[in-house]
């Protein structure tokens, strides 16, 4: 029988925007308690205010840095407060930073990328496994990318710590294996979020350029999916998915229409 969210405590990084906002929204619509995190707080009052609305038995956020070990550990305290045990952990909060050759890359990207996406989940997943691994049928999601599978020029770091999403996901399903915590691999392609804009620094016109001529993939379409890992019966584990959009065959091969 799958599994029903009513009443499940779901806890999402980087619910402020993108895959984790959305996310959020469909996990409401199931009757699931939400908690939020994120560094833009009144983005993620909306969100839960969304939530609430939307069928969420509650939704409760704090702010969180991923990036930091004491702001991972203060938030993880607090959601203590809200439940003993949690059913679902999102690991989403990441993104790229800069789009430039090793030769030519920067440090603050570099560490912005490897401190969000790598060592953030790291940190998170370590502050939660208490609160699973007695809660046999919970599920840890991990996002994360196309880039993680086939690395692509000028995407060295960011491809990087996505491979090593996927090394970290392997290595806890080998570590929770008998505990009945279920943990898989969510990896997008080309999603139309605010990735590329957090990833050209807020330049419109580079941002829309990696959608342009195509119909990338949006938040909903990741949502969904994180719904059905979620909800399938205890005993079955999905371990990855790979979505695209149909216009992306593969990392270096898209159809675009231009006029
Ligand atoms: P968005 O930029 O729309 O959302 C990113 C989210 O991550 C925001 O909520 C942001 O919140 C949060 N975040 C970033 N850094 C931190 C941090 N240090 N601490 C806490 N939260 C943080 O992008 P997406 O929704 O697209 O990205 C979500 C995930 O999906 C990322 O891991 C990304 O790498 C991955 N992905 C994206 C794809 C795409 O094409 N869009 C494809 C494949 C994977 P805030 O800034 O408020 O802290
Ligand atoms: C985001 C997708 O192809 O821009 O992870 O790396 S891609």
């Amino acid at each position: 029988m799958n599994t029903s969210l009513k009443n499940k405590w779901i806890f999402i990084t980087g619910a402020s925007a993108g895959f984790g906002a959305e996310g959020a929204r469909h996990f409401a619509r199931e009757g699931a308690n939400l908690i939020l995190g994120a560094r833009r707080v009144e983005r993620l009052e909306s969100v839960a205010t969304e939530c609430k609305q939307g069928g969420a038995a509650s939704a409760h956020f704090h702010e969180l840095d991923v990036a930091s070990t004491e702001s991972v550990n203060a938030f993880v305290d607090w959601l203590r407060t809200l439940t003993p045990k949690l059913d679902v952990l999102v690991n989403n909060a990441g993104g790229a930073h800069g789009m430039d050759t090793v030769a030519e890359g920067k440090d603050a990207d570099w560490e912005a990328m490897v401190q969000s996406n790598f060592l953030g989940l790291m940190r998170v997943t370590r502050a939660c496994l208490p609160l699973m691994v007695k809660n046999a049928g919970s599920t840890i999601i991990n996002i994360g990318s196309i880039a993680g599978r086939v690395a692509y020029e000028y995407g060295s770091v960011y491809c990087g710590v996505k491979a090593a999403e996927k090394s970290i996901t392997q290595t806890l399903r080998l570590e929770l294996n008998g505990t009945g915590v279920r943990v898989g691999t969510l990896d997008p392609g080309l999603a139309l979020t605010e990735f590329s804009m957090v990833r050209f620094k807020g330049d419109v016109e580079k941002a829309g350029k990696a959608y342009e001529g195509l119909d990338p993939l949006v938040a909903e379409d990741i949502a969904e999916a994180m719904i059905w890992m979620a909800t399938r019966p205890p005993h079955v584990c999905i371990d990855e998915i790979l979505i695209k959009c149909t216009a992306q065959a593969a990392i270096h091969k898209t159809h675009r229409v231009t006029d």
